[in-house]
C-alpha cells in the first residue's frame, strides 16, 4: 500500500492500473448487480463476460444476484425522500398492527435529510426492553402477505441479539419502481447506537469510531464501550458497555458536542 502511494504521489500514477483500463467499465457494469462484489465482477470478466446479457444467460449468478439482475435499473435509481417516507408509512403501520407500543424509524440517507434515498433503512425496536422479541418474523410476515415485499435479498441475519433483514418491496398503484428496503430490529438498551449506526453516513461512522479508539473506548452498532485495552490494533479486552440512552449520551461520553443527522454527512 505504501509503495502504491509512493508511486503516486512521485509520478501521479499507478502503472499496475494501467491493464485494467478497458476492463473497469465492465467490472462496474457487474458490481452494480446487488450481491456481486469485485471478486465476482473480475471472474466474470476473466471468463469473458461482457455484458449483463452474459451474466443472466452464460454465468451462473447467485439467487440474490439474479434478483439484483431483475431489478438493475431500479435499484440503481434512487428515490424521491417522499417515497422513502411512503414506504417508511407502509412498514410503521405493519410493525404497530403487531404491537402499537413499538418504535420504528427510518434512518440511513432519509434521517439525514437527503432530498433522495438509495434505499429505504427502517429500525425497530421496543421501550420496554423485552418485547421487540419475536417481532421480526410478524413484522416481515405481514409485508410479505400484503405483497408489498417482493423479494428477500438477505432475510434473517443475526448479529447478537440484533435482526436485520434485507429485501425488496414495491408501493401499491401503477408506475411504482421496486426499492430496497433494510429493517433491523434491535433491544432497546442498544437503540442509541444503532440508530446512530444505521443512521451513518458510513464516514461518519468511520470518524466516529476512531475517535473512540483515541480515548480507549469503543463505538459499534451495539454500544458504546470504556476501558478497552489494545495492544496495536488487536483489541485484548472488549471493556464495559456505557449506558447511551439517547445519541446525544453517546456524543457527550466521546466528549464532543451534538451533530443533528443533518450534519452527518461527511
Ligand atoms: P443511501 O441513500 O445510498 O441508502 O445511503 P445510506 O442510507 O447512508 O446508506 P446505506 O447503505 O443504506 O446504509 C445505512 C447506514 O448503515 C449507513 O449510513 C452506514 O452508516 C451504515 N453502514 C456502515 N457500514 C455499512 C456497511 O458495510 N454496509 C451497509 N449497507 N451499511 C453500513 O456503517
Ligand atoms: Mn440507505
Ligand atoms: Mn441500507
Amino acid at each position: 500500500m505504501a509503495d502504491k502511494i509512493e508511486e503516486i504521489m512521485e509520478s501521479g500514477h499507478l502503472r499496475k492500473l494501467d491493464h485494467i483500463g478497458d476492463a473497469v467499465p465492465v467490472l462496474e457494469l457487474f458490481t452494480n448487480i446487488w450481491g456481486a462484489g469485485a471478486k465476482t465482477a473480475q471472474l466474470w470478466y476473466q471468463q469473458g463476460f461482457r455484458t449483463l446479457e452474459d451474466i443472466r444467460t452464460k454465468a451462473h449468478p447467485s439467487n440474490t444476484q439474479k434478483i439484483g439482475l431483475k431489478h438493475y435499473d431500479d435499484f440503481l435509481d434512487r428515490m424521491p425522500r417522499e417515497e422513502a417516507a411512503a414506504i417508511e408509512k407502509v412498514v410503521k403501520d405493519a410493525v404497530h398492527a403487531v404491537d402499537a407500543n413499538l418504535v420504528a424509524m427510518a434512518c440511513g440517507s432519509y434521517r439525514r435529510g437527503k432530498a433522495t434515498c438509495g434505499d429505504v433503512d427502517v429500525l425497530i425496536s421496543h421501550p420496554d426492553g423485552k418485547s421487540h422479541k419475536g417481532v421480526f418474523s410478524k413484522v416481515l410476515q405481514i409485508l410479505h402477505d400484503s405483497g408489498f415485499l417482493t423479494d428477500d435479498l438477505v432475510s434473517h441475519e443475526e448479529n447478537g441479539e440484533q435482526k436485520k433483514y434485507m429485501g425488496v418491496c414495491c408501493l401499491p398503484g401503477p408506475g411504482r419502481r421496486h426499492r430496497r428496503l433494510d429493517v433491523i430490529v434491535v433491544p432497546y438498551n442498544e437503540f442509541a447506537c444503532s440508530l446512530m449506526y444505521f443512521t451513518g453516513s458510513a464516514h461518519f461512522n468511520r470518524s466516529m469510531r476512531a475517535l473512540a479508539k483515541t480515548k480507549n473506548m469503543s463505538l459499534s452498532e451495539h454500544s458504546l464501550n470504556k476501558d478497552v485495552v489494545r495492544q496495536g490494533s488487536l483489541k485484548v479486552h472488549g471493556g464495559t458497555p456505557l449506558p447511551t440512552p439517547t445519541e446525544k449520551d453517546v456524543f457527550n461520553l466521546l466528549g464532543i458536542p451534538y451533530r443533528a443527522p443533518q450534519e452527518r454527512d461527511w
